[in-house]
């Protein structure tokens, strides 16, 4: 990972409920990013952020099931764009969101340019719902479905035609709060989950390296979707859906050192992350604590 990196921010906020994921770019900017970075020897390209629909309602629309499907495929066009193009000039993209929607954007974006690209999804959440399956309406809830080809038209084809990821390629880490539908899907598609039962009985250790070993044999480039709700809320109060029992700090920043040292990694997204609920922007600052590890950041 020694090359330029680019930094986009993704606000979409309305493919959840919560007032607030909207700041999580800036936010995370505040909690000192750039400078964390530059320390580290790494040329860094910030693009600001892109420019996405803001309005929204908390209705889901009887004939999709869903809420704001228009605004947050519009929001996710211009993230997908906006990927596609920095990664076009040769910059390692970091996304910042933004809810979780985002994905769909930046890895429609970032399959232009693999043939068989590989993700991490490192969250609570699977994301796996559809508007058939999902308890909420909230398309943040559906993306990583989205991405490997199942639910809404508008959001499968977005940024291209088709699925962008072979559900073979997906590994999730940390989940624990998995909907009906969603482990059906886990099911049927052959995705490889690590849940927290995994992470406690075979440690992150193992967890990691398994992964890595696993993505490394059969991808041409690896997207790390690191949702701040996948790490224990004690460490991240600042988001809008969080789930007890998730991996502690140690655990995720030794989680984002082995990926550092395989060097797997191609692009990397950071979402979910709501100041409005953490005035001390304490979850922005485990954000860039993670990111920085993942770039090398050492505390020796
Ligand atoms: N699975 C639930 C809750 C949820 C998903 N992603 C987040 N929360 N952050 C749903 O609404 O799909
Ligand atoms: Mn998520
Ligand atoms: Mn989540």
């Amino acid at each position: 990972m020694n090359q330029k990196l680019g930094i986009i921010g993704a606000p979409i906020t309305i493919a959840q409920p919560n007032m607030g994921v909207d700041l999580g770019p800036d936010a995370i900017r505040h909690a000192d990013l750039v400078e964390r970075l530059k320390n580290l020897k790494i040329t860094i390209n910030d693009y600001g952020n892109v420019s996405v629909p803001m309005t929204g309602t908390n209705q889901i629309d009887p004939e999709t099931s869903l809420k704001n499907l228009n605004e947050v495929s519009q929001g996710n066009e211009n993230i997908a764009e906006k990927v596609k193009e920095i990664k076009s000039k040769g910059d390692f993209p970091l996304i910042l969101g933004g809810d979780h929607s985002i994905a769909i954007g930046t890895i429609a974006g970032l399959h232009h340019h693999y043939q068989n690209m590989g993700v991490i999804w490192y969250d609570a959440h699977p994301d796996l719902n559809t508007g058939q399956i999902s308890p909420s309406g909230n398309i943040h809830g559906m993306s990583l479905a989205a991405s490997i080809g199942i639910g809404h038209d508008r959001l499968i084809n977005l940024g291209g035609k088709g699925p962008k990821v072979d559900p073979k390629n997906v590994v999730i880490i940390g989940a624990r709060s998995i909907d009906e539908g969603e482990k059906e899907i886990i099911r049927e598609n052959g995705i490889k989950v690590f849940t927290m039962h995994d992470i406690d009985r075979l440690g992150m250790d193992y967890v990691m390296k398994n992964s890595i070993e696993y993505l490394e044999e059969q991808t041409d480039g690896v997207h790390l979707s690191l949702d701040v709700d996948g790490i224990d809320p004690a460490h991240t109060p600042g988001t809008g859906t969080p789930v007890e029992g998730g991996p502690s700090y140690r655990e995720t920043r030794y989680a984002m050192q082995l990926l550092h040292e395989s060097d797997l990694l191609t692009s990397v997204e950071v979402v979910e992350v709501n100041p409005l609920l953490d005035n001390q922007n304490k979850t922005a600052e485990v954000a860039v604590d993670m990111l920085t590890t993942l770039f090398g950041e050492k505390y020796l």
